[in-house]
Order: C-alpha cells, then sequence, then structure tokens
C-alpha cells in the first residue's frame, strides 16, 4: 500500500523486512493480528448491536464515554490527606493518549473544596500599584481579545510519594499530577495594562474566590510573558473542579500558582511570602536551608505503556511502548528509551505536536521476546536540560525533598508482563 507521507513507499511491510523491529523476517514473525479463524461467533453471528436500533439523538445531551471505558476515572490515595476536601486526585495517565487530557479526567488538588460560583456573581479586582484599580466582570473579561494555547500544568508534589524510593503501583499516583489541556483565554499583560501598572509594580499577588483562598506571589516579568487569565478548556467552558469561571494559567510553572477561581489580582513591589511559598512549595536542603521561589517545572518523562496499570497481555511479539514527556523551559528535543535499565538507549518516536509547555507524546515499537524488562525514559529539552536519575537529584538536593522530583522512573516487567515500580537510582 501506498504510504503518502513518504514517496519512497516505506510501509509497515517493508519496514519489518528491513529488520528496524530487531531483525525480524516476516514470514514465520508474530505480528499483532491473529490469522483468521474458522467459526469464530463474533463474525458468523449476527451480535444484538447489529440487531436492534440503538439509543436515538437526545438520549444523551451532554456525551459521556462508553460504558466499558468506566474504568478510566480518576483515582485519589485515601491515604494520603485526612480529608477530601483538602487532597487530591490523579489523572488516569495510563489510560489515555495524545497530548490533551480531556475535562473530565484533568487531576484535581484543592485546598478548600470546589468553590461553586455563578459566573455573573464573579468578580476580578485590580488594585494595588496601578493607576486605575478596576473590577471586571465575565462578561467584561470576553470582551478582550483572546488566545488559545494548549499548557500542560504539573503539581510541585507531582511524584513527591517517590522522593525516597519507589512506592505508588501505578503512573496515575506516581505521574498523574499532570494534565494538558486548551485554554481559552485574555492575556495577563493585556487586563494590566488597562489597570496601568506603576513602575515600582515589580510582582503580582493572584487570589482565589475559593475557602482556601489561594494566594501566591508572582514576579512581573511572568506575568507580562505568557499568563492568560482563562475561561475556557479544550472548547468548552472551564470545569468546576479547574476554577470556573476563571482561572490563572502560568505556563510551565508549578501548579500552585495557577490559582483558580482568580478573584484579585494585587500589583506590589515584593513578594508578599504566602503560606504557599514559604512553609509549603519550598524545598528542604541537606544543609537545612531552602529553595524557594522554585517556579518551572524542569524536564521530565514518564512511560505510561506499559506501566503497573497496564500491564502487558498480549505476550511475545510487537508490543506499542508510549509516554509522555514535558518541559517548563519548552519543548522536548528528544526522549530516549531503555529497556535494560539503561544500559542500551533507544531513541523514541515523538509522535504529535510539539508545543512549548505542552505534553509531548512519544512511542518506542518493538518485538517483546517474552524477557524480564526494566523500562524507563529520559527527556531531553530545547535548553538541552536532560531528565536526571534519582541518584542524581538527591546527590544536589537530599532526601528531604518531596516537590520537584523529575527523577527518571522504572517499571519492571515480569516474565508474564505483570509490572511493578522499582527503583534503579
Ligand atoms: N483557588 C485555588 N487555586 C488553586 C488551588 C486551590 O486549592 N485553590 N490549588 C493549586 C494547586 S496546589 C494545584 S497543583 C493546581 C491544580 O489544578 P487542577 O485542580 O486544575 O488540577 O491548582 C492550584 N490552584
Ligand atoms: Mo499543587
Amino acid at each position: 500500500m501506498e504510504n503518502p507521507e513518504n514517496p519512497k513507499q516505506v510501509g509497515r511491510r517493508s519496514f519489518l523486512k528491513g529488520g528496524l523491529m530487531g531483525g525480524v523476517a516476516l514470514a514465520g514473525a508474530a505480528t499483532a493480528g491473529k490469522a483468521m479463524a474458522a467459526g469464530d461467533p463474533l463474525i458468523t453471528e449476527v451480535q444484538d448491536w447489529n440487531r436492534y436500533l440503538g439509543d436515538g439523538v437526545d438520549a444523551n445531551p451532554y456525551g459521556t464515554p462508553s460504558q466499558f471505558e468506566a474504568h478510566v476515572v480518576r483515582k485519589n490515595v485515601p491515604w494520603l490527606t485526612s480529608d477530601a476536601i483538602s487532597s487530591i486526585n490523579f489523572t488516569p495517565l495510563h489510560a489515555l493518549d495524545g497530548i490533551i487530557t480531556p475535562n473530565g479526567l484533568c487531576f484535581e488538588r484543592h485546598h478548600g473544596g470546589v468553590a461553586v460560583i455563578e459566573p455573573t456573581a464573579h468578580r476580578l479586582m485590580i488594585n494595588g500599584l496601578v493607576d486605575k484599580p478596576l473590577v471586571f466582570t465575565m462578561d467584561d473579561l470576553k470582551r478582550f481579545p483572546r488566545e488559545n494555547k494548549v499548557y500542560f500544568l504539573e503539581c510541585a508534589a507531582n511524584s513527591g510519594m517517590e522522593w525516597r524510593g519507589a512506592q505508588l503501583n501505578g503512573c496515575q499516583f506516581t505521574h498523574g499530577m499532570l494534565h494538558c489541556v486548551m485554554y481559552t483565554g485574555v492575556p495577563l499583560r493585556t487586563i494590566l495594562a488597562e489597570a496601568g501598572v506603576k513602575t515600582e509594580g515589580r510582582w503580582l499577588l493572584a487570589e482565589g474566590a475559593d475557602a482556601s483562598a489561594m494566594t501566591r506571589s508572582i514576579p512581573m516579568e511572568k506575568a507580562l510573558d505568557d499568563c492568560l487569565v482563562a475561561f475556557g478548556m479544550n472548547g468548552e467552558a472551564l470545569r468546576a473542579e479547574q476554577g470556573y469561571p476563571l482561572r490563572l494559567v502560568v505556563p510551565g510553572w508549578e501548579g500552585n500558582m495557577w490559582v483558580k477561581w482568580l478573584r484579585r489580582l494585587e500589583v506590589g513591589d515584593k513578594p508578599w511570602q504566602q503560606r504557599e511559598e514559604t512553609s509549603k512549595y519550598t524545598d528542604l536542603l541537606p544543609d537545612g536551608k531552602s529553595r524557594r521561589f522554585t517556579w518551572a517545572m524542569d524536564v521530565k518523562s514518564v512511560i505510561t505503556n506499559p506501566s503497573p496499570q497496564a500491564p502487558i497481555k498480549h505476550g511475545k511479539g510487537p508490543l506499542v511502548l508510549s509516554g509522555l514527556a514535558w518541559s517548563g523551559q519548552g519543548t522536548i528535543k528528544r526522549v530516549d528509551v531503555t529497556l535494560d535499565g539503561g544500559r542500551n538507549w533507544h531513541t523514541a518516536r515523538l509522535d504529535g505536536p510539539s508545543l512549548p509547555k505542552a505534553l509531548h507524546r512519544f512511542y518506542y515499537e518493538f518485538d517483546w521476546d517474552g524477557s524480564e524488562l526494566f523500562l524507563q525514559s529520559r527527556a531531553i529539552d530545547e535548553q538541552g536540560f536532560i531528565q536526571p536519575t534519582k541518584d542524581q537529584l538527591r546527590s544536589v538536593r537530599g532526601s528531604n525533598s518531596i516537590y520537584h522530583n523529575n527523577g527518571i522512573q522504572t517499571w519492571y516487567v515480569n516474565k508474564d508482563g505483570g509490572i511493578e515500580n522499582v527503583e534503579i537510582s
């Protein structure tokens, strides 16, 4: 068959013949399909879905996933927090593909539960070191020119439970404080220009309208660079869990700064030293000092399939390994994959758009011979930053950290295709 993207017609057949998949010859090699089975009732019998009419167009005015996908849900780890109000659940990364996280599967992190705000009752105030303090309604905000941008959001605590060693069995739990969404919103600089930032105005305080009144200090350079005041996600209004009707988007920087239910922006001349930037979201180092204002999320990747919640069920032969890579510094330049715990590395295939500060999807296809594997991925971003091993991280940061763990993850695959979270430092 002709491959429209490749004039040399290098299709799957010649790909296999050419030995790129570990030198397997086409004849007799394991293939992903099965030989045609005589008398398979799923082919020879008329099935119910073929016999009876289905639901009409009005049965489901807001669509939901197929009932057979009901297991693909956000999950919480109950012992992590003492209640579900100030808690976290995790994106089921092992069950997703591409780079966009569906709205209903974006992990949630709330410090005071989900605020329920009637949009006509929402206000965004700008005060402090500005020429004209202003208040915007949602209708006012929708009269400014808007942009659509795809960004990942990663909680600084993502993978935090893995700092001292392998702990949670599944990339949903080790890496699922992560989502990637196309936001619709107004550039923050447009709103700030409307109020007129005074020359002494070097910092911005963003405040949420929820019961936790989340507050973070943001340097003015970032506010004027690529931040958005967003009201849309993946084409529709923000979900309540994600800050409806308005949230701050702070591309590439730790999730805590992306204030949800955004109600106030104060311009000041120094940071405010709020709880979330002093006692929380700082990193205790071995010498007793703490790193603070560690805003950017560094280059990171994880293999999402296979992984503990997505074991290999098909036995030997063709296998599609897939994962995600991202960097708060820009795009991903390369992802390497190893099957043997880091002895040999192979360059993975990046697929889909490569957008700055967004998730990148990678694949590595190979023929599994049924032997044990130690799977790892290692990402390199456009600035040349290389994802570190956990030992490299600990040699600089010690063992008391929680936040900003971008170390290399290992999955151990046994001969039956079962998978466990292990650590190879
Ligand atoms: N108002 C408010 N904004 C907030 C929070 C919050 O509790 N209240 N949690 C923060 C944290 S710690 C993270 S990681 C992100 C999570 O965003 P999400 O719930 O859309 O995944 O929101 C941030 N913004
Ligand atoms: Mo967070």
